[in-house]
């Protein structure tokens, strides 16, 4: 069987930053993200004759270390199915493939379910956010759509350590309208470092990582507590403020692990001047020099247009919150 899912990137608001087992890929605190529905991953997986699993991504095909990893996590799939079978996958995005724009939570989202279903699974969406966790912490909020939690759990196995749905795309469409401007900053090193092996160098040497996970519990009740208000206000602060105390935790590593360039700080000035001047905006950073920020959707073109103005900005990305993992074809 060849089945097609998308699945969509989300930003965390509530970062998730450091590990309570790194085997199961369990967090050591929970998180809260938006989904983003204008930036997508597509991908296809079916079962095969070959000799062994395959992975092509962006149309490159994925060998060595890579391929090792996406290979031990289809055990899981072929675990759970009772099957032998080899997979070949094909996932692209349709979005720059950036450091710390969150490629790896759509993509793992959309094999999750795309492998899932190829493999017969009909796997529930509580299910299929463990499974996508296990390829990608973050990828086990992009199973659902629009605002979301994830659980960091408290089960050895990790079965609790899932994502849950807060508030819809479509709800929040009615509701309580939201917009991220994603400003694309170009020119930055390569990522040298996964964001696996930043946590766990961070969780071992930076003297203020205890610090960053003991602000979490707070920070994700306040955003709750936003939520429940609708207040964009309030919620902005609390994203603002988890994304720096993750980034300071990090900046405090030893070697420090340092993802802001330039255009990173004089986006984060051009927010603080945009809400001087009015407007709802708000900044978040992840593992890399972009900036993502959190408005309205009628002040999203301001909000672009000024963010888009910064010397080392290379794109300017706006998206509304998105839906969650669906299948496109097949099963
Ligand atoms: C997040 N990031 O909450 C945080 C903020 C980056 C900064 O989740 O090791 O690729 O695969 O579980 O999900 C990036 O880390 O890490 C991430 P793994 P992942 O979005």
């Amino acid at each position: 069987m060849k089945v097609t899912a998308r699945a969509h990137a989300n930003i965390a608001l509530v970062k998730y930053w450091g590990k309570r087992d790194p085997v199961l890929n369990l967090p050591a605190a929970g998180s809260l993200s938006l989904t983003l529905g204008a930036l997508t991953t597509t991908a296809t997986v079916e079962a095969w004759d070959g000799p062994e699993d395959r992975l092509v991504l962006g149309g490159q095909e994925v060998t060595g270390p890579a391929l090792a990893r996406f290979s031990s996590w289809l055990d899981l799939v072929r675990e759970r199915a009772g099957t032998r079978a080899r997979f070949r996958a094909d996932s692209a995005n349709d979005f720059p493939t950036a450091s710390g724009l969150a490629s790896s939570a759509s993509a793992y989202a959309a094999l999750a379910l795309a492998a899932s279903r190829a493999a017969g699974l009909a796997l529930e969406p509580r299910a299929l956010s463990v499974l996508a966790r296990r390829g990608s912490g973050s990828a086990a909020r992009s199973i659902f759509g629009g605002l979301v939690a994830m659980r960091a759990g408290r089960a050895a196995d990790g079965s609790d350590a899932h994502a849950e749905p807060l508030m819809s795309a479509d709800q929040l469409d009615r509701d309580w309208p939201l917009a991220m401007v994603v400003a694309v900053v170009g020119g930055g090193a390569v990522k040298s470092l996964s964001s696996r092996a930043a946590m766990e160098h961070c969780a071992e040497t930076s003297p203020l990582y205890a610090g960053w996970l003991a602000s979490v519990p707070g920070d994700l009740a306040a955003a709750r507590a936003a939520i429940e208000r609708r207040d964009l206000h309030a919620l902005g602060e609390v994203a603002e403020r988890s994304a720096l105390t993750m980034h300071a935790a990090a900046l405090a590593s030893r070697p420090t692990i340092a993802y802001f360039r330039p255009a990173t700080i004089a986006l984060m000035d051009a927010v603080h001047e945009l809400r001087r001047a009015g407007a709802t905006a708000f900044y978040s950073m992840d593992a890399g020099p972009h900036v993502k920020v959190l408005t309205t959707p009628a002040e999203s073109a301001r909000v672009a247009e000024r963010v888009g103005q910064v010397p080392g900005v290379t794109g300017v990305i706006v998206s509304p919150p998105g839906g969650p993992a669906e299948i496109v074809a097949g099963a």
